[in-house]
């Protein structure tokens, strides 16, 4: 069975209280639900991990080096500055998929930029928190085999 981390970053703890015009009424809570659910009908192992620190959102994707075969992060402000996070992702062999709740390109123009978009396999914005749960059904295809 695949095992897909993912990865939540900066201020996702708050989903549901934050701009919800934005991020929408769901909690982070909520949505790991969502996507445990999901992975299970799709015989996925999923674990979830959000920080508010860079390092150790790194940290996360070393360790998930050694016991995932893919990744989906929402690295949320660190998309637009982080050129660590790119350098672990490039370090991690399996798939990356990246998401965003909203859609950046509709937003501000400091945030159409993407330093993790070069290393991505996918990247979804604008699909609301649904984004995760299409990350991992593109996850069982590309955890195949
Ligand atoms: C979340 C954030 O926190 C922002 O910094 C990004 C992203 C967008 C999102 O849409 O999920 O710019």
């Amino acid at each position: 069975m695949a095992h897909i981390q993912i990865i939540n970053g900066p201020n996702l703890n708050l989903l549901g209280k934050r701009q919800p015009e934005i991020y929408g009424a769901e909690t982070l809570a909520d949505v790991e639900a969502n996507c445990a659910a999901l992975a299970q009908e799709l015989g996925l192992e999923v674990s979830f991990f959000q920080s508010n620190h860079e390092g150790a959102i790194i940290e996360c994707i070393h360790a998930a080096r050694e016991n995932a075969q893919g990744i989906v992060i929402n690295p949320a402000a660190y998309t637009h500055t982080s050129v660590a996070i790119l350098d672990a992702l490039n370090a991690f062999d399996g798939a990356v998929i990246e998401v965003h709740i909203s859609n950046v390109h509709k937003r501000e123009s400091f945030r159409h930029h993407s330093y993790v978009s070069g290393r991505a396999d996918a990247v979804i914005a604008g699909l609301g928190t649904e984004g995760y749960q299409a990350a991992l059904r593109r996850m069982v295809t590309l955890t195949a085999g």
